[in-house]
């Protein structure tokens, strides 16, 4: 029976420890916090993610997933951290060395280590390599190391990590075809094999490619607001072209990657990226967009005191992830200014010293309508008949859901 240990239990290495634990190998989870080892290690879940808690219950309770707060030696070693950004906009990497250094004294002759944190071009060879050699294995022939960043798509979590194609970089070919081996325990795409450097690029460029896409679509947004055309109509008849497919706008791009990502690029490249960088501004500029927006509606109607019902805390529809969520931006600056806001969000107790209110509670009394996340429940709402418990029946529908009404 293989051993496998995950080194970080989040989003990424819970699904992937349990999924692999399934697939009778012994799964050692690793994570920092006391608390996320309890929690997992008796079965339970820290994070919401459809059907994890149940996988998760029988990965323990099979007997092969098990929980600790340091790395044990094993055959497979995942490393699976965040890599956060800094505010000079480049990449954090401290998780990821803490957790590599963090095997460095159990890792043995012919053991695999692979990196799926999301990574700047060059980060294996240059920092995971290095830290690994302190072991004094020789990296590449008795140690192999690869990069095989995670690609799947939060809310589809466990179905994408089976299903989706897999992009293996290797530190060399050989390490590349033992990670290979590995993941054909449970990929049922295809893994393809290629350098670590080539893999870390097309992570960064899945994103990026994204990122810029939702960006054209957010600065048509605002070339049709300014125009006067209505911007959903034109992206539903435009996409009716057989090689056009113009993303969504909304009011910005949020959760820890695509906002992300794309930094690290630029930070390799900053001369050539200069799409990049432009998309990035475009897509941060929205939230405060929709602030001015709202603002000028309230002026326009001369209310004094603003009530808005702000729908929406996450960073997209059906998921309880507020990381970076262009909503909580909107709703800090729209306080900031003293308007009163009513946030409201099926997934999400609260923010900010604001607790969540009910759809009927938010919109009573209210200037203000803003739908900042598309989720499901806001889809089945009559929006005619909630506007008519507003004071003003302002409605800023920032994803397109209600548009026809
Ligand atoms: N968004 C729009 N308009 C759109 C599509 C998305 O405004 O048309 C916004 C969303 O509301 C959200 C943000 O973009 O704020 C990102 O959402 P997303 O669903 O596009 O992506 P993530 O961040 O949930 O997951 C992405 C995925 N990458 C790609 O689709 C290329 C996922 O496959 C990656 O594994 C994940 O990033 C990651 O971990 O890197």
């Amino acid at each position: 029976m293989q051993k496998v240990c995950v080194v970080g239990l989040g989003y990424i290495g819970l699904p992937t420890a349990s999924i692999i634990a399934t697939k009778g190998c012994q799964v050692i989870g690793v994570d920092t916090s006391e608390f996320v080892v309890k929690t997992v290690g008796s079965g339970g879940v820290h994070i919401v993610e459809p059907d994890l808690e149940t996988l998760v219950k029988a990965a323990v309770l099979s007997g092969n997933l098990t929980t600790r707060t340091t790395p044990t030696p094993a055959d497979v070693f995942i490393i699976a951290v965040p890599t956060p950004i800094k505010a000079d906009k480049t990449a954090d990497l401290s998780f990821v060395e803490s957790a590599v250094r963090s095997i460095v004294p159990v890792v043995g002759k012919g053991n695999l280590v692979v990196v799926e944190s999301t990574i700047p071009p060059g980060t294996i060879e240059g920092v995971v390599a290095p830290i690994l050699a302190e072991s004094g294995l020789e990296i590449g022939a008795d140690l192999f190391v690869a990069h095989c960043p995670e690609r799947v798509l939060p809310g589809r979590i466990l179905e994408e990590l089976v299903q989706n194609d897999r992009v293996i970089g290797g530190i060399n070919h050989e390490s590349a075809l033992v990670a290979r081996n590995f993941y054909k325990i449970f990929v049922h795409g295809s893994i393809l094999m290629t350098s670590a450097r080539v893999a870390e690029m097309v992570k960064l460029v899945e994103n990026a490619y994204r990122d810029v896409n939702i960006a054209f679509a957010n600065e048509l947004s605002l070339i049709c607001e300014h125009l006067g055309i209505n911007v959903w109509d034109v992206i539903d008849l435009a996409n009716r072209h057989p090689r056009v497919n113009v993303l969504r706008p909304g009011p910005g791009v949020g959760g820890h990657c695509i906002a992300v990502d794309p930094w690290f690029i630029i930070e390799k490249a900053p001369a050539q990226a200069k799409l990049l960088k432009a998309a990035r501004e475009v897509n941060d500029l929205m939230p405060e967009h929709v602030v001015e927006r709202i603002a000028s509606e309230m002026a326009n109607l001369g209310v004094e005191k603003p009530v808005v019902a702000s729908f929406g805390l996450t960073y997209k529809a059906d998921v309880d992830d507020t990381r970076e969520s262009p909503a909580k931006t909107v709703v800090e600056q729209l306080l900031k200014k003293g308007f009163t806001v009513r946030v409201c969000d099926p997934y999400v107790p609260g923010f900010n010293g604001l607790r969540c209110c009910s759809i009927a509670e938010a919109v009573q009394g209210a200037d203000c309508l803003a739908l900042l996340v598309d989720h499901k429940e806001f889809k089945e709402i009559d929006m005619l008949e909630l506007t008519e418990r507003m004071r003003n029946k302002v409605v800023i529908d920032t994803r397109g859901v209600w548009d026809g009404a």
